[in-house]
């Protein structure tokens, strides 16, 4: 079925744009999962919001994503929901990603995003190197952070991704390289890019297919020549691995980006059966030390598109908070973007946050309360 032909959006859609260079630009005939993914998405916002109408863009490089952005801010959208992250670069503030969600902003454009499903796929903490090898230690003295690869792994050639980045706090001049090691201890695949100016990105990239089963292990090594590792003792690291749920994972500070743009609503995950937070929803603040994520939605829900299979993960979360964002608006179409993030602060259920806390980096002011959607009157 061709998605303009989802009985739940054919009749919301207004433009269906393909921004993708592979597809020739028709979108029809685009791979299927992506397709799935993003009328699973456009469901989810219809749901909430019968009466939206719809510009559906698909894009996949940064490049894109940027001509994406321009086609919608010259359509004069009033919402961008973008069920994607960019766990490959750090939620400081500077990626051209968010300055371009930012611009968007800037046009009055309200702008929803996942804070992303790696809480248990991310690891960050300060350089450590007790022994003196030259190998960071994670906790105590394991330099290896593990990752399970099953024998149906194998057959599946699904590839081991992850992303390192880190800030040594005086122009990242420092060189660290990530390594991946079998679970016979072999060195099977590295990233060595050099460090020597601040004009080189502090960044090491690993996507290898495994071709053994057991423990593999990632493993941050500093190789700035010439300096000790004592020159920067406060050098704070970052490991994303999209493909694998990591040992010693770190919730906290585990959004991607674009959720450190600053304006933009950033949604977390629950799940619908039970209410408690999925343990993949990433958790704030962005390394720019803004809050995120600011609310949390259902996830779990079925969609047509997916064929009445669950939709997992903070992507499924995003649309139906951007629905309420639609109900919002279409009751006070002159709101500002602050009284609305307010208004969505005030209607949620905040009784699993700590009994002191009116938000924190798990569920932000608390889970979006449903019978708002049906509440949405003029705000005075
Ligand atoms: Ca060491
Ligand atoms: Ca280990
Ligand atoms: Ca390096
Ligand atoms: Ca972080």
């Amino acid at each position: 079925m061709a998605f303009t032909d989802n009985p739940k959006i054919s009749e919301n859609i207004v433009e269906v744009k393909s921004f993708r260079h592979d597809l020739d630009f028709t979108p029809l005939q685009g791979t299927g999962t992506e397709a799935e993914h993003g009328t699973a998405v456009a469901e989810i916002l219809v749901d909430v919001a019968p009466d939206v109408e719809l510009f559906l863009y698909t894009m996949q490089t940064d490049l894109e994503f940027t001509v994406a952005i321009d086609e919608a801010i010259s359509k004069d959208v009033d919402i961008i929901v973008m069920s994607a992250g960019w766990p490959n670069y750090p939620t400081d503030g500077k990626s051209h990603i968010t300055k371009k969600v930012e611009e968007a902003i800037s046009h009055d454009i309200v702008f929803v995003v996942p804070s992303g499903n790696f809480a248990d796929k991310h690891w960050e903490g300060t350089y450590s190197d007790s022994n003196l090898n030259g190998w960071h230690e994670y906790l105590d003295l394991d330099e290896g952070l593990s990752i399970t690869v099953t024998e149906n792994r194998i057959s599946e050639q699904k590839p081991i991704t992850s992303y390192l980045m880190w800030d040594d706090g005086m122009d990242d001049i420092s060189d660290f390289d990530l390594v991946l090691v079998d679970p016979l201890g072999q060195i099977v695949d590295y990233s060595a890019n050099e460090q020597i100016t601040k004009n080189d990105t502090p960044f090491e990239y690993i996507h290898h297919i495994p071709e053994m089963e057991g423990l593999y292990a990632l493993g941050i090594v500093y190789s700035s020549e010439g300096r000790s590792a004592n020159d920067i003792p406060n050098t704070k690291l970052e490991i994303f691995t999209p493909s694998d749920e990591l040992e010693h994972s770190i919730v906290i500070s585990s959004v991607s980006v674009p959720t450190d743009a600053s304006g933009a609503i950033v949604v977390g995950a629950v799940n619908h059966l039970n209410g408690e937070l999925e343990p993949f929803s990433s958790q704030g603040p962005t390394n720019n030390g803004r809050l995120a994520p600011h609310v949390v939605g259902p996830d779990g829900v079925t969609t047509i598109a997916l064929d009445g299979k669950p939709f997992f993960g903070t992507s499924a979360t995003a649309p139906y908070v951007a629905g309420v964002v639609a109900l919002l608006l279409e009751t006070n179409p002159e709101i500002s973007q602050e009284k609305l993030l307010e208004e969505i602060a005030q209607n949620t259920d905040s009784s699993l946050l700590s009994i002191l806390d009116e938000f924190d980096n798990a569920m932000g002011y608390g889970t979006i309360n449903a019978v708002f959607l049906t509440q949405t009157e003029v705000i005075e």
